[in-house]
């Protein structure tokens, strides 16, 4: 069985938006039952018993027989390599679901996850008063392109894919800015995301997780 390994606790902000929750929803969609391991933010997660599952002694990882892996990215893509639900069979739409997948980590989640990092921890710092301007132009540059690439579909692709599930959880960090409100399509293309059952199940799990440890 997947084993997945996630914070025993965070703060309330970061409770939903853990990028833990892309790897629940990923096994959800697949069908996949998991198991979870707990782990401590502080000492615990600086362990060599971490590292060794997550160099950078972040969240969250996995395992699955003799396989450890980290990133989340890299953990979606494995996970939608056992399942159609998230990954179509024919050739091209495989590359270009992979293709979202890291459009959304490499060109989307840089500016929106500075954007977070200011509001969620550095909000009245003069630096970050100075910056946020800045970044926010961006994340309206790729918010205003993303939608454009969407136009009108349902889906990036065809269909929903493992390319979605990446795309609207990273535009989930940033949604307590409203910034997607200015872009209806998109608004539109997370709430489908977020409405799919697989995304339900992950969130209540995710969030009971939390509330049992608290
Ligand atoms: N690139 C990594 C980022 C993982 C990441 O930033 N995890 C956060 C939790 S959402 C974390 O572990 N933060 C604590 C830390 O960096 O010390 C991935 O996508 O898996």
């Amino acid at each position: 069985m997947i084993t997945l390994t996630t914070y025993k606790w965070v703060p309330d902000f970061a409770q939903p938006l853990m990028r833990a929750f892309r790897v629940r929803w990923a096994l959800e969609e697949a069908g996949i039952p998991y198991a979870v391991r707990h782990v401590a933010l502080g000492e615990e997660q600086h362990s060599p018993a971490h590292l060794a599952r997550q160099p950078f002694g972040q969240a969250p990882a996995i395992e699955d027989n003799d396989l450890t892996l980290h990133e989340s990215g890299a953990i979606a893509l494995y996970i939608a390599e056992k399942s159609e639900a998230l990954m179509p069979k024919d050739r091209i739409g495989r590359e270009r679901a992979t293709a979202w997948v890291f459009s959304a980590l490499n060109s989307i989640e840089p500016f929106v996850q500075e954007l977070g990092s200011i509001i969620f921890f550095h909000k009245d710092a003069a630096w970050a008063k100075e910056r946020r301007p800045q970044v926010e132009h961006f994340v309206h540059l790729r918010f205003g392109q993303l939608a454009n690439a969407l136009c009108d579909k349902d889906h990036l692709e065809g269909r929903f894919t493992v390319g979605d599930l990446m795309m609207s959880d990273v535009l989930r960090i940033i949604d307590s800015t409203g910034i997607i409100n200015e872009y209806p399509t998109l608004k539109a293309y997370k709430a489908r995301c977020e409405s799919r059952p697989a995304f339900q199940r992950a969130m209540q799990a995710q969030l009971e997780q939390f509330a049992a440890a608290a």
